[in-house]
């Protein structure tokens, strides 16, 4: 595929302003025709031909101002409709498409999932249904005629509200959908099939009823509710916090088993992976419940930040995602634990995007060219795009965010924005100049913060210095120093907070210091003793510390910080330092009594009243994240050994009191997926999973009762996972009993496949290869394919890198098979190489030539040619 660039953006030469559709399903040869109302963009090239895209279009027939078009007026290929002088007047063409739903393997435009059809038209889908100017600049009003089958599909939705039903004849119906709000045709959809639904009536915050429904395969009902509950909740919290009230009368949510992604947000219409609406006690975990909350709430937010305000070009992909994670974690801090949340979300952070930001696929928040836009809703669109907002926030205050949001609200609503509008809100709202803050969209890369702290103790002066680098990335050797907030507190010896004199943060929020140069020295006066400094408080910025501390200065964050994470963070970074020391060392290290007596003082202060929170903190590093500590020529067996070994440390010194702490859990209360429960859940399935590598005979034993006992999901598949690290008999005769008792529920199979795929022993790639011939594993459906392949390359560091290179080939074997059918999701897939080059030689050069091999082979999609190119480069 070409480069496309930011910097080469122009308008269209003609506007779509309204579009009627009539698509009668059938599932080989379905029809589409499609009436467009054009006129030329005053914006635009004047007289210019019209070029509509497509993408494996069959033109059937084609008329201008209703008058067929006579061949040489245009020219049509699978790819493109021409028309070479379009009339001067506003005009209408009138196209009718042939396409087939049931060959449609990428998932991508109209397809069927199981019984259904349903649509994915973001970002580049819908020119796979009819030629269009598919492009998010081009906003239309949609009318849509849906004909099928009644028996097929009795249940007919589009975008917008219904207007009209019918019967059509021949034993076949028809809905008719008008969505009043102007939208890019990404955002169209429509999904016919026989689903059952749960409803319910929302009423708004002007007083205005919505009917709000989730439909999902027939039988399924029950499982819905959760989601459609999620959904309420998100349209209150919208309403309270950012003043959002929903504007059409129905709000549908639709559950599809095969998707490429997570949901979509489909005006009025939205479409989910069937993974993030089902749950039951029996069948989801915690963590499950969790997600569909937050994803149900995503697409639920992004009916303002998205849709009413929607991206002027795909550059712009954050000004609607980055946003909307942010919008999306608020909601779930304000619904749970903020602590907590907070905590989960910098691990996910840390794993995806400082992953990415680290290697060869590293891209700027705003990127500013793409060869392929499905490979940018990435971890840093997202993820860091969501930083980038939490930053803004920090660094304006709350009550100045909420005036810039409003404004943005008010002034872009209907148009199709840029980050720079949107910046441009808040300095407004804010009277600051936000043009050095700007650079977050546009330098890649993690900066790391380096602080140095030095108390004088005649004086009482406690000085801070602070310096700032950020590696370079590809494409940008040269970095500038970025804008960081470092929210911050000194924390006395004993544990009480030490005022800031002078307020240290002069002309910003209090307790904030904003480090915008390449280095600074912060000195606070009235210092009554040595303090211990408490950096980047609730992570406020989206960087790596290294920061002097001494074991015992981290203990007294871990103990006293106000802020909890980075009693969290001391935690860790000491637990960190523990299985450096052990790589390093080769051979356990010098138990640290230290860290087991903080512990256990930790357990004993709060683990009854904080139960969640003590889960996190029991909860040691991933191997990934010591691999990223080092940062070069990492050997992923020396990183295991060495994790193991605290592990086990830690979980023989604290075994009394693990045991002790799960016996008082263990108290049976039905289960509810509610915050409270779920971290208690949480606390003991740590305490377990602490205990059973610390006294593997009797945590065996232990994990098998609570995996044959279990009423939910959650203690049973925490169990398995426990009993999945122990090798021998009880092991398999547990995924055994797991395999029967949920034989045929697909969605309980994949934590199945996963949970073996990321078994830590050199058995596991042909435990893999041996799944993948299981008959509830299918390449066709993308959720089996990450549940399997996808645990086995992200997430089994010690068996994707294989030192024989086996883990790298099984791989690249599998992207160039399933590239054929599904690209985007083979070109995900493909990105488990994103860190080949922090790895030690040996295997560098076996995963270099495992992603030569894709690269060199014939006939790739232009997905996966793009990420190999890149993982290459
Ligand atoms: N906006 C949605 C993105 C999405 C998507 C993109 C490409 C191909 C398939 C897709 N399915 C969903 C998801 C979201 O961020 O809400
Ligand atoms: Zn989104």
């Amino acid at each position: 595929g070409a480069v496309i660039r930011l910097e080469d953006y122009r308008p269209t030469d003609y506007l779509i302003d309204r579009a009627e559709l009539d698509i009668r399903l059938a599932r080989h040869a379905t029809r589409i025709l499609a009436k467009l109302h054009l006129r030329a963009n005053p914006a635009g090239r004047p007289a210019a031909p019209l070029v509509l895209d497509g993408d494996e279009l069959r033109l059937v027939s084609l008329a201008i101002d209703d008058v067929p078009a006579a061949p040489e007026a245009f020219e049509a290929s699978p790819e493109r409709l021409v028309i070479h002088a379009p009339p001067a007047q506003p005009f209408t063409l009138t196209i009718e498409t042939e396409i087939n739903p049931t060959a449609n393997t990428k998932l991508m435009g109209l397809y069927r999932s199981g019984s259904a059809y349903c649509t994915q038209c973001e970002a580049e889908g819908f020119r796979r249904i009819t030629y269009f100017l598919d492009r998010p600049d081009v906003l239309s009003v949609f009318t849509t005629r849906i004909e099928a089958d009644r028996d097929e599909a009795p249940v007919l939705l589009g975008n917008g509200n219904p207007v009209a039903a019918g019967d059509a004849g021949g034993g076949r119906h028809f809905a008719i959908w008008h969505d009043p709000f102007p939208k890019p045709c990404y955002l169209f959809a429509i999904v016919g099939g026989r689903l059952d639904k749960v409803a319910d009536r929302f009423t708004t915050m002007s007083g205005r009823a919505v009917e709000v429904a989730v439909y999902v395969e027939p039988g399924k009902a029950e499982d819905a509710t959760y989601a459609l509950d999620a959904l309420k909740r998100s349209m209150a919290w919208d309403e309270r916090v950012f003043g959002r009230e929903y504007d059409l009368d129905v709000f549908n949510v639709v559950a599809v088993s095969d998707f490429n992604m997570g949901a979509m947000e489909n005006k009025g219409l939205n479409i989910f992976n069937d993974k993030y609406v089902l749950a039951s006690p029996e069948t989801a975990t915690d963590a499950d419940y969790a997600n569909i909350e937050a994803i149900i709430a995503h697409e639920y937010f992004h009916n303002w930040t998205g849709n009413r305000i929607t991206c002027r070009d795909w550059f712009q992909l954050c000004l609607k995602e980055g946003l909307t994670v942010f919008r999306d974690q608020e909601f779930s801090a304000d619904e749970r634990s903020r602590a907590v949340k907070r905590i989960a979300d910098v691990r996910v952070l840390r794993a995806q995007q400082f992953a990415e930001d680290s290697g060869p696929l590293a891209h700027p928040v705003r990127p500013r060219q793409y060869r392929e836009i499905n490979n940018f809703y990435t971890a840093t669109v997202y993820e860091k795009g969501a930083e980038v907002i939490r930053m803004l926030k920090t660094l304006i205050g709350d009550d100045a965010f909420r005036r810039g949001m409003d404004l943005y609200f008010d002034r872009y609503d209907g148009t199709a924005a840029t980050i720079e509008e949107f910046l441009a809100c808040f300095a407004e709202a804010s009277g600051r100049d936000l043009g050095h803050f700007a650079q977050w969209y546009e330098q890649a890369g993690t900066p790391t913060v380096n602080a140095r702290g030095h108390y004088d103790a005649e004086a009482k002066t406690y000085r801070l210095a602070l310096t700032q680098a950020t590696p370079p990335t590809p494409g940008q050797p040269e970095k500038s120093p970025q804008l960081i907030p470092i929210s911050l507190g000194l924390v006395g010896q004993s544990g009480a907070e030490i005022a800031l004199s002078p307020a240290a943060t002069a002309g910003h929020m209090p307790g904030v210091f904003v480090l915008d140069g390449p280095s600074a020295t912060l000195t606070f006066t009235h210092v009554p003793e040595r303090p211990v400094p408490s950096l980047l408080r609730g992570f406020s910025a989206p960087v790596r510390l290294e920061i002097d501390l001494e074991e015992d200065d981290l203990l007294v964050l871990f103990r006293h910080d106000s802020d909890p994470f980075n009693q969290w963070q001391s935690a860790q970074t000491v637990a960190t330092r523990a299985i450096l020391r052990a790589v390093g060392a080769g051979t356990p290290p010098v138990p640290d009594r230290r860290m087991a007596d903080a512990l256990r003082h930790f357990l004993a202060m709060r683990a009854g009243s904080d139960p969640a929170f003590a889960a996190q903190v029991l909860a040691l590093p991933t191997e990934a994240d010591i691999a990223r500590e080092i940062g070069h020529d990492v050997d992923p067996d020396a990183v295991h050994r060495a994790r193991r070994l605290v592990k086990v440390e830690i979980g023989a010194a604290l075994a009394a009191e693990l045991a002790e702490l799960y016996g008082k859990l263990s108290t049976q209360e039905p289960y509810a997926p509610d915050a409270a429960g779920a971290g208690r859940r949480a606390l003991r399935n740590a305490c377990l999973d602490l205990f059973a590598a610390g006294l593997p005979a009797e945590g065996e034993e232990l994990a098998m009762r609570q995996f044959r006992g279990a009423d939910n999901m959650t203690d049973r598949f925490a169990a398995l996972g426990v009993l999945s690290h122990l090798p021998g008999t009880a092991r398999e005769t547990a995924l055994g009993e797991f395999a029967e008792r949920f034989r045929g529920n697909a969605l309980v199979l994949d934590k199945w496949f996963s949970l073996q795929a990321m078994i830590p022993e050199p058995e596991t790639l042909e435990r893999v290869r041996g799944l993948m011939r299981h008959p509830a594993f299918s390449m066709g459906n993308p959720n089996r394919v990450r549940s399997l392949i996808g645990s086995f390359a992200m997430a089994n560091l010690t068996q994707f890198n294989r030192p024989d290179g086996a883990g790298y080939d099984f791989l690249a074997d599998t992207v160039i098979a399933l590239d054929a059918r599904n690209p985007q999701v083979a070109a995900r897939l493909l990105t488990a190489f994103r860190t080949w080059k922090m790895l030690e030689p040996a295997r560098r050069a076996e995963a270099e030539k495992a992603l030569r091999r894709v690269a060199d082979t014939p006939g790739l999609s232009p997905d996966v040619a793009d990420i190999s190119g890149r993982s290459l480069s």
